[in-house]
Formats: C-alpha cells, structure tokens, sequence
C-alpha cells in the first residue's frame, strides 16, 4: 500500500475522533488555537443565559496550570465560557486586569480570581454539588496540600509524589 492510501483526510480523522470521544470542538477560523472545546455543560444553561464562569487560558492548550483548572471545571460540569490569551503577546486589557499577568484567571459569577489554586479553591466553594475535594477533613488537607505542591514544587516532582503515596 503506498503512503498516499494509508493517510486520513481531516474529514476522516474528524469522524474516527467523532466516534471515539464526547467531546466536541467548534472551529476558530482565522484564530489561534484555531479550534477549542466546546465545554461539556454548556447546554445546562437555559438559553440567552451567560455561563457562570469565564476562563482565561493559554492559546497553547499547554498551560499545566490552565489543564487542571479546565479539568475541574469540566468534572465539576460547571458551564464555561474560554477567553485565550497569546502569551507571546498579551493584551493589555488583561495585563491591566490580572495583577500577576499570568494565566489562568477566572471570572466566577463577575468576580475575578487568579492563581491556579485560588480558582480550584473557589469552584470548590462556589458550586459544591460535584465535589472534588474529600469531605473527611484530614484528607481534604492533604488534597488541598498536593493542590498547593502541584503549584509550587512543579507538576514532575508532584506526579512522581503521587506515585509513591499510592
Ligand atoms: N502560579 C501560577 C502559575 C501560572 C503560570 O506560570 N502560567 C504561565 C503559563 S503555564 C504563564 O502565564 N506564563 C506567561 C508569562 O510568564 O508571562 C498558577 O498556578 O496559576
């Protein structure tokens, strides 16, 4: 078989990933990234209704501290909306908004937050029907421990943590 029959068209490829994954994706013609994931809980919302949630992120979609946000975001099945920054070249409109200039930053309901963990910590205490912390309190130290290492040592030497603890 020459190289030519064994490569997929983009429509194909579109469909083997329709088939294989909920999730879906809207097209950014003209833009970076030049498609995004349409958040799984958008159609919870009741129409002409803004989600409560819009999150800034990396245009990259490499962000580890931008993922872990988007993560809860999606297993919390909180309605989102994404506004993505070019870190190459950020907007001032949002280096006058975000004191650290850093993303992700989040507007929760209006109200700015940033730092990865501070956001995780305010979805937990803003929507609590899906928790994602441990109710025991003893554990949900530790959680909210491993939250502040993944920050702070680096998500290698966390993830290398994790595989010891367990
Ligand atoms: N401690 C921050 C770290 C965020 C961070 O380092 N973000 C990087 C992208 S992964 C960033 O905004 N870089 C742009 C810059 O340094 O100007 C958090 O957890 O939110």
């Amino acid at each position: 078989m020459s190289i030519q029959n064994t490569v997929s068209t983009w429509n194909e490829l579109l469909e083997t990933a329709r088939k294989n994954t909920s999730a879906r994706r809207v097209r950014r013609p003209g833009q970076t990234p030049s498609t995004a994931p349409i958040p799984s809980s958008l159609h919870k919302l009741p129409p002409d209704t803004a989600p409560p949630v819009l999150l800034y992120r990396d245009t990259n979609s490499w962000c580890p501290f931008c993922e872990r946000v988007w993560f809860a975001l999606e297993e919390k099945e909180i309605p989102f909306e994404t506004e993505f920054i070019d870190l190459s070249n950020k907007p001032k409109w949002y280096t006058d908004l975000v004191p650290t200039t850093l993303v992700p930053a989040a507007k929760i309901e209006g109200n700015l937050v940033y730092e990865s963990k501070d956001i995780l910590l305010a979805l937990e205490e803003r929507f609590k029907d899906k928790p994602l912390l441990p109710e025991n309190p003893e554990e949900n130290a530790i959680a909210k421990q491993w939250i502040e290492d993944a920050e702070t040592s680096g998500f290698r030497d966390w993830d290398i943590k994790y595989q010891e603890t367990w």
